[in-house]
């Protein structure tokens, strides 16, 4: 079909054809794109979870190797042992004893720019095409930290990730979770768990709402667990001995703010041994932040900026 003018207005010059405005984005070329890569991943039955209950378990054999996952769990271990200067015990328990906050676990913040394997994690193709989906291609990352969970006697609230977000939410996901298993998710090793179909809801859980319906995410180690910003999830107490370790990266569309500054510290190096992508991540196509002089030449002042659903 041809294309059609996007002003009608009679008596101006309509904007020509073949000539595009930022928000008279061709969405097609985006939406075969990425059916190519779904399909070539094997994810639309991950997709299809998203869609029905909220949240969708890629097993390891999918999209990692069980090389890679052993080298990110080693890293992240590498990351707990610089921050909190003891290298946590998996099996029996470890420096998180001390956390406040036993039932979430202690954050390894801001590892990304530590070591290029998490930059890998990120750009993993089924972490990307996931996102895309969700969040459409200028998703930008927001946390990429390591979870480490001890034993602990309480569960872990029911929320969903669209923060300073009042109801009702957009049907359409704002945020994305992607949190890569480290060790295995079974209900006695503290489990993320989640209220399929919640996402419909567009709104937070209430106090304690919705606890009768939640269900375990029981997933070997080396699991990709993907729920978006409307699903409710919290997490079960750890009744085993040892902890739960997690590499959770968070997405969120490029308008919103990203919980950890990558953009300011990422180094050119970085930048350049990584695809054009990886860059948007970082967030350097939105120029929002300006000052006097407006938006910064360096970044995109809008030309990937689009309206569409996979923008
Ligand atoms: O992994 C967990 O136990 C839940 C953490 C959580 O709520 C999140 O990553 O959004
Ligand atoms: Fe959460």
């Amino acid at each position: 079909m041809e294309a059609q003018s996007t002003t009608g207005t009679a008596g101006k010059e309509e904007v020509a054809v073949g000539k595009v405005d930022w928000f008279g984005k061709d969405i097609a070329p985006v939406a075969t794109r990425l059916w190519s890569e779904i399909k070539a991943l094997d994810l639309a039955e991950h997709i299809a979870e998203l869609e029905v209950l909220g949240l969708t378990v890629i097993p390891p054999e999918k999209f990692t190797t069980r090389d890679f996952v052993g080298r990110l769990r080693s890293a992240l271990l590498d990351m707990a042992e610089i921050r909190f200067g003891e290298r946590p015990d998996l099996d029996h328990g470890g420096p998180t004893e001390a956390v406040p906050s036993r039932a979430v676990g202690q954050m390894i913040r801001y590892v990304l720019l530590e070591n290029p394997i998490f930059e890998q994690a990120v750009m993993n193709p089924a972490v990307l095409a996931l996102t895309t989906y969700m969040l459409g291609e200028n998703a930008i990352l927001s946390t990429c930290e390591g979870l480490i969970k001890p034993q602990c006697d309480d569960d872990f609230f029911l929320h969903c990730d669209a923060f300073f977000m009042p109801a009702p939410l957009p049907m359409v996901p704002q945020t994305l979770n992607l949190t890569w298993a480290m060790t295995d998710y079974t209900r006695a090793n503290g489990a993320l768990c989640y209220v399929p179909g919640s996402h419909r809801y567009c709104r937070q859980p209430r106090a304690n709402e919705g606890w009768s319906s939640a269900v375990p995410v029981e997933a070997p180690a080396g699991s990709l667990i993907v729920w978006g910003g409307n699903t409710w999830h919290g997490a079960l107490r750890r009744t085993a001995p040892g902890q739960r370790l997690s590499l959770l990266m968070f997405m969120m569309r490029p308008g919103m703010r990203p919980q950890e500054d990558y953009r300011s510290r990422v180094t050119a190096e970085i930048l350049d041994r990584n695809p054009p992508r990886f860059r948007k991540l970082m967030g350097f196509h939105v120029a929002y932040g300006w000052q006097e002089k407006g938006p910064d030449p360096r970044f995109d002042g809008g030309a990937s900026v689009g309206s569409h659903y996979w923008d």
